[in-house]
């Protein structure tokens, strides 16, 4: 059977919540206040990018890589955590980091380069309080965070601590050499982890079908001895209960899964690309029908779990909390360009004391490069 082609994508594949809203399999069992939670972090993450986006096209924010249609898959996966599991998100996960709490201002000011990441940049931790979820600070190095997921899952594992660590690849990511690595070790300390690929078909200008000569992503975890399913990625009850019973299982001690999320980069790959330039605008046509929110919301209108009056207020309490985070990102002031050394690494290494020489040298109005023998920073 081919599965990838220039035509597009198989949709054979577990499915909950067809496009049209109406129920074709068992839905997850949630209660109405996590249903409306669940609708309610879609709603707000597409508010908040839409607003990201004008303000990178004023200029305040750097560049950003939007979710936009994507929003069912970070989103249904990072609810079936618990708190105290481990999540390493990639830059498109962001549905997930709010769904746990991660405060827009601070992400906004990050991305406005006001504020340096640290470790706990995106938890929503107050003084005092334990996170919910653990996540990492976001990965840009594609790959990276797969061996490090693994390492934490392998930590909890010796520890005899039942946590579960999950994590995103993208389809092009898959052509990493850390993805395989990552799996294989997966695999053979059957440890436990969850990887959800979030496959959009596109990586940057390269689409699926060029990137892999499998008939799936899915069954690449079959080469490793992991356990493996294909989920519609746009369908929040599919995503969410692959998600949940991956966790679970991990979560009693029977190893890893790979989970496939089919889903579709409606919108550029980040603000530096134009898509229409290498693609055809139809297939994006085909995926708009497919909309994660619609579907969702057409079925909770069905179950009258919310209503036109429900959606009202909660888009006017969005608006208003956005502008609120704007206006707290815009008040953060800016901090030392030395920071950005900070938080990598627990003490100090020579590497780094050197090009914190180099940059002070730089800001001094110095040649930072003068001095290439190393006196001076031992
Ligand atoms: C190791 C590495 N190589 C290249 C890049 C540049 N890069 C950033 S995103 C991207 C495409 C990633 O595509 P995919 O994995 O499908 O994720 P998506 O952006 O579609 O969510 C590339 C090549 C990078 N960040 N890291
Ligand atoms: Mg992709």
């Amino acid at each position: 059977m081919v599965l990838w082609s220039e035509e597009g994508v198989s949709e054979d594949f577990h499915r909950v919540l067809a496009p049209d809203g109406s129920l074709v399999g068992e839905p997850p069992d949630l209660g109405e206040d996590e249903l409306r939670a669940l609708y309610w972090t879609m709603k707000q993450t597409r508010k908040y990018e839409d607003r990201a986006l004008r303000l990178q096209r004023s200029g305040e924010v750097s560049i950003i890589s939007r979710s936009r249609g994507e929003e069912a898959t970070p989103l249904g996966a990072c609810a079936a955590l618990s708190p105290g599991d481990w999540c390493f998100p990639l830059y498109r996960q962001t549905p997930g980091l709010f769904y746990w709490g991660a405060r827009m201002d601070r992400s906004l000011a990050s991305s406005m380069g006001l504020e340096p990441e640290t470790i706990d940049e995106h938890l929503p931790v107050e003084e005092g309080e334990e996170p919910a979820v653990n996540f990492s600070p976001v990965y840009v190095p594609l790959g990276a965070n797969l061996p490090n997921t693994v390492g934490s899952a392998l930590a909890d594992k010796l520890n005899d601590r039942d946590t579960v660590s999950l994590t995103f690849v993208g389809d092009g990511s898959t052509s990493e050499g850390d993805f395989h690595e990552a799996l294989n070790f997966a695999g053979v300390f059957d440890v436990p982890a969850v990887f959800v690929c979030q496959n959009n078909q596109w990586a940057i200008s390269v689409p699926a079908h060029r990137q892999t000569a499998s008939e799936t992503f899915a069954q690449k975890g079959d080469a490793y001895g992991i356990p493996n399913e294909r989920v519609d990625g746009n369908d929040i009850f599919a995503v969410y209960d692959a998600c949940k019973r991956a966790v679970d299982r991990a979560r009693a001690g029977e190893g890893p899964t790979f989970i496939e999320c089919v889903t579709y980069r409606i919108v550029e790959h980040n603000t530096a690309d134009e898509p229409s330039v290498y693609r055809d605008e139809e297939q994006r046509e085909y995926w708009l029908d497919r909309d994660p929110i619609d579907r969702f919301e057409t079925y909770l209108r069905s179950e009258e779990v919310i209503d036109d009056a429900d959606v009202a207020e909660m888009e006017e309490e969005l608006d208003e909390m956005i502008d609120a985070a704007v206006a707290s990102a815009r008040s953060v002031p800016d901090s030392e360009p030395e920071e950005m050394f900070s938080n990598h690494l627990r003490g100090e290494s020579w590497n780094e004391r050197h090009q914190r020489a180099e940059l002070r040298r730089e800001l001094d109005g110095e040649n930072p490069f003068t001095d290439w023998t190393g006196e001076g920073f031992q």
